[in-house]
């Protein structure tokens, strides 16, 4: 057995299922491994920055690492964007990235590249395998790596050699670390702070955007008088009817600062402290006052669901605390394109369960207070600010969740970062349906460009004007085999949608927006 088919072999006994893959020459040994094992599901992304969020959106909701196969640097460097959303979104993932043979490289044949270097800016865990004896071994440390709590990128790069050598075997899965407890004394010190009474808000990330860890949550916010608030956008959160409505911190810095102004102390649950995207003269980096205390509940590796209702049960919160209705009621809307009209149009249709993957930018900042009242259903996010997200991550979402309707909701400009993946989804029937905001400009630079106090002139309207041609996203559909309608009214949009979630199979709605 050699050690492509070795490595192959670890992984599917350490339960990775699906492989995305974009690979070459160099993996050939993996690819034929995978043909004589059979039992990974193999699903081509046709850019890697289409196979790096497959594997995101895969993960997130799989909750386990699918394995991404890429070809050397340059393949692994395509796909670093979305790699880079996965990281920031504590995503398990595991690249296996085909390299020069090391008796090849020294000639510096035309694809070497650094490759490790390209790995480590984006991988919390990076190895070069040293012998097709050890990429097995190698192998199970790198599914132990991205399962690691929270979850960790784990980059093993394999060169062609190491592949096609004589292997050891597989070798046995390596147990999973899992999360850690939060002290008793941090419990009660978070107590302390919110028996003051002091202003306080709970911000809210990972594990505590679970169904259980929001309704622990709740508690605590009707006890203590706390705020709860996720930061701007959420890996994975569970919403909907029958979920705690929690709001996000705005992206608009100063709404950001208004949202926080007054409080005396933030209580991190799996979250960091919440800061601007970006700086701007003037403004603080630090959305929250300057004199309010950051204390840390939970850790991202830790196990935030425990620690909330740990200090539920400290603060004396009753068991049960019934949720006041808030947010928009669901209905259909009429008209042209507007935010919030567009979210209770959504809210009244989304289906049960759905998962929503969002990469809408503008178009969706009104997206949260109006589908609080939707059914039920998982909101996934790019974590990372790199945008291109929503295509890919809700293609993986779809493979990882075959019996649930996924809504994928796409920005035009965004879109065309990583629209190769709608043939994904049609060569592999999956059941997304796509939404593209086609307003033909990058609305959010327009808006950051003005808020300078600036006009745009001749380079800004062509480095943030999308026309010239206009892209035509039902002809784009089309072409990789996705069915398509473009609607310009709410109500068009509602009768479309409606009919695209009573199918199964792929289908993109363009809205165009004037
Ligand atoms: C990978 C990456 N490249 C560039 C940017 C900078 N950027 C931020 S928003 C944006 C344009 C967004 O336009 P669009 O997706 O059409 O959404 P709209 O603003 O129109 O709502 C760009 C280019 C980014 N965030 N990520």
């Amino acid at each position: 057995m050699n050690g492509a088919e070795s490595l192959i072999r670890t992984l599917i006994a350490s339960d990775v299922e699906v492989c995305f893959a974009n690979a070459g020459t160099s993996e050939i040994h993996f690819v034929l491994a995978l043909d004589k094992i059979g039992g990974m599901r193999c699903i081509l992304g046709m850019a890697e920055t289409v196979v790096t969020g497959c594997a995101d959106g895969y993960a997130r909701m799989a909750e386990k690492p699918a394995m991404t196969l890429l070809h050397c640097g340059p393949g692994f460097a395509n796909g670093i964007a979305n790699t880079h959303n996965a990281r920031r979104a504590n995503t398990p993932m595991l690249n296996i990235v085909g390299d020069q043979a090391s008796t090849h490289r020294p000639f510096d044949p035309p694809l070497t590249a650094d490759t490790e270097g390209l790995a480590r800016a984006v991988s919390h865990w990076v190895r070069t395998s040293g012998s097709a004896q050890q990429v097995s071994s190698d192998g199970a440390e790198a599914v132990q790596a991205a399962r690691t709590p929270p979850g960790q990128i784990a980059t093993l790069i394999v060169p062609a050699d190491v592949a096609w050598s004589e292997g050891s075997g597989p070798t046995a899965p390596l147990p999973v670390a899992a999360r850690p407890r939060v002290a008793p004394e941090v419990l009660r010190t978070v107590a302390r702070i919110l028996r003051t009474g002091e202003p306080a808000m709970l911000l809210l990330n990972g594990q505590a955007l679970s169904e259980a860890g929001l309704f622990a949550a709740h508690r605590i916010a009707h006890a203590a008088g706390a705020k709860l608030r996720t930061p701007t956008q959420v890996a994975r959160m569970a919403r909907g009817r029958g979920r705690v409505p929690v709001e996000r911190v705005p992206y608009v810095v100063d709404t950001a600062l208004s949202v926080l102004s007054g409080l005396k102390h933030v209580i991190l649950v799996g979250a960091k402290p919440p800061v601007g995207f970006f700086a701007y003269p003037g403004k603080p980096s630090l959305m929250a006052p300057q004199d309010c205390a950051m204390t840390v509940l939970a850790r991202p590796e830790q196990d935030a669901v425990a620690a909330l209702q740990g200090l539920a049960d400290e603060i004396g919160a009753p068991r049960i605390v019934p949720m006041k209705e808030t947010g928009a009621k669901p209905r259909i809307a009429s008209g042209p394109f507007e935010p919030e009209a567009f979210g209770m149009t959504l809210a009244a249709l989304l289906p049960e369960n759905a998962i929503v993957a969002d990469d809408s930018v503008t178009s969706g900042r009104a997206l949260f207070p109006t589908t609080f009242n939707a059914p039920p259903h998982d909101w996934i996010q790019g974590t990372g600010g790199a945008i291109g997200h929503a295509f890919p991550c809700a293609t993986g979402a779809a493979v990882a969740c075959p019996d649930r309707k996924v809504v994928c909701l796409e920005a035009d400009g965004a879109g065309m970062y990583s629209l190769q993946a709608l043939w994904t989804q049609a060569r592999e029937k999956l059941d997304v349906v796509n939404v593209v905001f086609a307003n033909r400009v990058y609305k959010i630079l327009f808006g950051e460009l003005r808020s300078t106090g600036a006009e745009p002139g001749v380079a800004s309207n062509s480095l943030f004007e999308l026309g010239r041609p206009d892209l035509d996203w039902v002809g784009l559909a089309r072409g990789m085999g996705v069915e398509a309608v473009s609607v310009e009214t709410l109500e068009g949009f509602a009768d479309t949608f409606r009919a695209a979630c009573g199918r199964r199979g792929p289908f993109l709605i363009e809205f165009r927006i004037f």
